[in-house]
């Protein structure tokens, strides 16, 4: 789709930069209010681009002090966004850019470029802060290596790159690798470091440093651990080694995102690498080790080989994506690791690639690119690739990337450049393939089968429903791993990857002893919506039975599915299939606990909304989260004497460990301890919350208790003990939101928000409020419209504040066209009111405008 609206940007007119840059150097006067920034750089004509043309530098917010061409004072005026010096202003051939510029960190909550936080000095410059900072060709295709002067009293004062001298008041920093703008990043503050050291593969010793504010050092220990084993993985498995003398790591408290792969000197929401096991939970431990690994990674994928443009954002995020995802992997149990990958996919993505905001992996348009850091592009882009190393095999390619990092190193490249490595490295013709990156949506695979006794016929079929700008899909090149299982549970038949790549196509397994029962999607090997009609005793056969671990889960998770639909559309009563083969998994002892864990999981309830919807019901939320509890409350009854048990088996004597097998058993004894809960009014979930001694263990355990209507006491001890912490706080603040019963969720989310620890700044607080309650589904949706104008009110708010973190929040919308008049009625109302506001941002304007204009 072209979109129509004046400022966007289209793919389609992508040129080359007519001007390139040899070399940059700044210097950095730092000061909160008036901060001075001298600029020295070297462009020269790009041979590839049309000559003649001018030079157009960005530059947005500046306050211009001086600036010239080779010592020529120049006279062209700025626009709003940048500054155009005409071609005739300028040399034949290269020329000397010199110009200061002054900017104001402190009053810059958009958390974009340079800015202040908590009286530290840093910078977010992806995709496009870097023009906040300075005048410059802000565009990832234009890479050169930058010299930085910074001048503090500051202790501390970190740039990209190797230290190339300091003094009392100043540092210089030399980053030797041609890299474009958005990788810059600065940080100045009072800060501590833990320290170690890595040796490269090839010799090179490098020092790591992980920077954190006074008091903070004794949380750093797991992120230095988990960016040593990254180091080491990514020289093993994918023969990258490190390439700089020093790597730095920072922790921030107002951060937009998780964390930025700054080169040398990795920038992190402070969420994402301080731990200890006191405050910070399981999850916690497994996300630091996950975004330690994905920015480190992003080193080789997506800083020496960078994206040309924009809409090639995938090209590095889907890739670390799938690399961080295979790190986990190793590191943990690969099933239970896809299980947990494939919950976040359908939670996020599906839910995306289902509403008005449905785009692409590789998106044609887009007004703020900023609104492009979406599941779609990190998590499907990473499901493509996933499935292109199924498609070619481990062979094929380990001999792709190597002819990618061989052939595109320094290379500003793109998704093209990508898939035609595959082709060239393995001969294979991925034309078909490409189309995943073009077309949005979640493609529906329908499974049929016929058995004459002796041959067995699988029919596959596909189909993929319009999405905005979309309406007719072409059929995908689509992996279907299958798995044939006899009715005495056996394996007929080891998996098999079957490739459909028309509308349809039918497969035969010839000399079977009797009807087998296929396993389909083993591992989900796509990213698709499978529609298969089994019976509940199918699938609790294969929940009992199936050989690969994903495809076992999955069964289990769409028996559950299954009842809660039928209880939720036909008022059903759920019968015992579902908790017989629960018992039977329970206290199976071989299965890794953190497997029964998520066996345990029943569907959320916002992911049974959009089953309901696919399956062509207007799903209703009240119900939805009556018909959960009630399951849960039926599971609790009958599966009270095995949950009591692994409850009480699955403790962690001895001092916290946040290791996978640690962490499992404490999944499950958690699950367990939700349900029981629901028969011992709370008691174990007490006495637990009064003796553990990590944040694991007592936040699940006054959880259990919330969800319960219970836990007020704990709700104020927890607040006693963690007030001085900001992270934990985050916690307290959202816990209460998303477990509050519906009819008080907003109002619990009002209070909240008027609490004096609310702070709608950081964004990791406002996501704490105004995200906890968009999450607590039943909440968020109560017929009174409560919820919508609390959400709507504060994004109104926010996007005064910072625009890229209001707009983001604003998906908690994105689901509004499946739900009844009413509720679509009041959503609207919001979205309108929100439309209307004047001084609405890009950002923000864009999101709502997707959301209303495509219904
Ligand atoms: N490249 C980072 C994500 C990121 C994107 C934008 C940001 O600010 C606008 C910050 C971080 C990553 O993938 O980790
Ligand atoms: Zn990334």
């Amino acid at each position: 789709m072209k979109d129509t609206s004046p400022a966007a940007i289209h793919l389609s007119d992508y040129a080359p930069p007519p001007w390139l840059v040899d070399r940059v150097h700044l210097t950095f006067r730092l000061n909160p209010g008036a901060t001075r920034v001298r600029s020295r750089i070297r462009f020269r004509p790009n041979p590839d681009a049309a000559p003649g043309q001018p030079l157009r530098l960005d530059g947005e917010g500046l306050t211009p002090i001086t600036a010239s061409i080779d010592g020529t004072p120049v006279t062209a005026a700025p626009d709003a966004t940048g500054l155009t010096i005409p071609a005739a202003d300028l040399p034949a051939g290269a020329f000397d850019w010199q110009a200061e510029v002054e900017i104001a960190p402190d009053a810059n909550t958009a958390l974009e470029g340079l800015y202040v936080s908590r009286g530290m000095f840093c910078t977010q410059c992806e995709a496009e802060g870097f023009r906040r900072i300075t005048w410059y060709p802000d565009r990832p295709d234009v890479m050169a290596p930058f010299r930085v002067r910074i001048e503090s009293d500051l202790p501390v004062l970190l740039s990209n790159g190797n230290p190339a001298g300091a003094g009392p008041g100043w540092a210089e920093w030399d980053d030797p690798h041609p890299k474009p703008s958005y990788l810059f990043a600065l940080v100045a503050g009072d800060l501590v470091a833990t320290s170690d050291r890595f040796t490269t593969a090839q010799g090179r010793d490098v020092a790591l440093n992980i920077w954190v504010r006074k008091g903070d050092e004794h949380r750093t220990a797991y992120a230095m651990d988990a960016l040593k084993r990254s180091m080491r993985w990514d020289e093993e498995v994918y023969g990258r080694a490190y390439d700089l003398d020093v790597f730095n790591i920072v922790a921030v408290d107002d951060f937009n995102m998780g964390a930025m792969e700054n080169k040398g000197l990795n920038i992190f929401n402070a969420r994402y690498v301080l731990a200890d096991p006191a405050s910070a939970t399981d999850t916690d431990f497994a996300n630091i080790e996950r975004i330690i690994a994905h920015e480190y990674f992003h080193n080789w994928t997506g800083n020496r080989i960078t994206c040309r443009d924009w809409f090639q954002l995938s090209l590095k995020e889907g890739l670390t994506v799938y690399r961080d995802q295979q790190f986990m992997a190793d590191m943990r149990s690969a099933p239970v690791q896809r299980i947990a990958d494939v919950l976040t996919l359908r939670a996020r993505q599906f839910r995306e690639d289902a509403g008005p905001l449905a785009h692409p992996v590789q998106p044609a348009s887009y007004v703020e690119i900023n609104n492009f850091y979406t599941a779609t592009v990190y998590e499907k882009g990473a499901e493509l690739i996933r499935m292109l190393h199924l498609l070619v095999g481990d062979d094929g390619y380990r001999a792709a990337l190597e002819l990618y990092f061989d052939r595109h190193d320094g290379d500003a490249a793109t998704i093209d450049d990508w898939v035609r490595v595959f082709e060239d490295a393995t001969g294979r013709d991925l034309t078909q393939f490409r189309r995943w990156y073009a077309q949005a949506g979640t493609p529906r695979l329908r499974v049929t089968e016929d058995w004459d006794g002796a041959r067995y016929t699988l029919t596959l079929a596909q189909h993929t429903p319009p999405t905005p700008g979309q309406p007719d899909k072409a059929p995908l090149h689509i992996p279907v791993a299958v798995g044939l299982i006899g009715p005495d549970g056996a394996e007929l038949a080891p998996t098999r990857v079957l490739e459909l790549t028309g509308a349809e196509a039918s497969f035969t397994f010839d000399d079977l002893r009797a009807r087998p029962l296929a396993s389909v999607l083993r591992g989900v090997s796509a990213p698709v919506i499978v529609e298969h009609n089994l019976t509940s005793e199918d699938r609790a056969a294969l929940l009992a039975h199936d050989t690969d671990p994903v495809a076992r889960w999955q069964a289990g998770h769409d028996l559950a599915r299954d009842i809660l639909h039928a209880m939720v559309t036909e008022n059903a009563r759920p019968g015992p299939d579902y908790t017989d083969a629960l018992a039977r998994l329970l206290s199976d002892d071989t299965l890794d606990p953190a497997f029964r864990a998520f066996a345990l999981g029943l569907p959320g309830e916002e992911t049974l909304a959009q089953g309901l919807h696919e399956a062509g019901h207007t799903p209703d939320p009240t119900a939805i989260h009556a018909a959960r509890e009630a399951l849960a409350r039926q599971m609790a009854e009958a599966l009270e004497p095995p949950l009591a048990r692994l409850f009480a088996e699955m403790d962690t004597p001895g001092p916290y460990s946040p290791d996978a097998t640690a962490a499992g058993r404490r999944a499950l004894r958690l699950r367990a301890l939700s349900l029981l809960s629901r028969r011992d009014g709370g008691a174990r979930a007490r006495a637990l919350f009064a003796s553990a001694d990590n944040m694991t263990e007592a936040l699940g355990a006054w959880a259990a208790l919330l969800q319960i209507g219970a836990g007020a006491e704990e709700t104020a001890t927890f607040y006693r003990r963690w007030q001085g912490d900001r992270l934990v706080l985050d916690k307290w603040f959202a816990q209460q939101i998303v477990n509050a019963p519906a009819e008080r969720a907003t109002a619990a989310a009002e209070s909240l928000a008027a609490h004096p620890d609310f702070d709608p700044k950081n964004p990791n607080r406002f996501r704490a409020v105004v995200g906890a309650l968009a999450m607590n589904p039943a909440g968020f949706h109560h017929p009174s419209g409560a919820g919508y104008r609390f959400v709507a009110d504060w994004l109104i708010r926010l996007d005064a504040l910072n625009p890229q973190a209001a707009a983001r929040q604003s998906t908690a919308f994105e689901t509004w066209a499946r739900y009844d008049p009413a509720r679509r009625a009041l959503i609207r109302t919001e979205l309108d009111r929100i439309r209307a506001h004047p001084r609405l941002s890009r950002d923000m304007g864009e999101m709502v405008g997707r959301m209303l204009d495509s219904a």
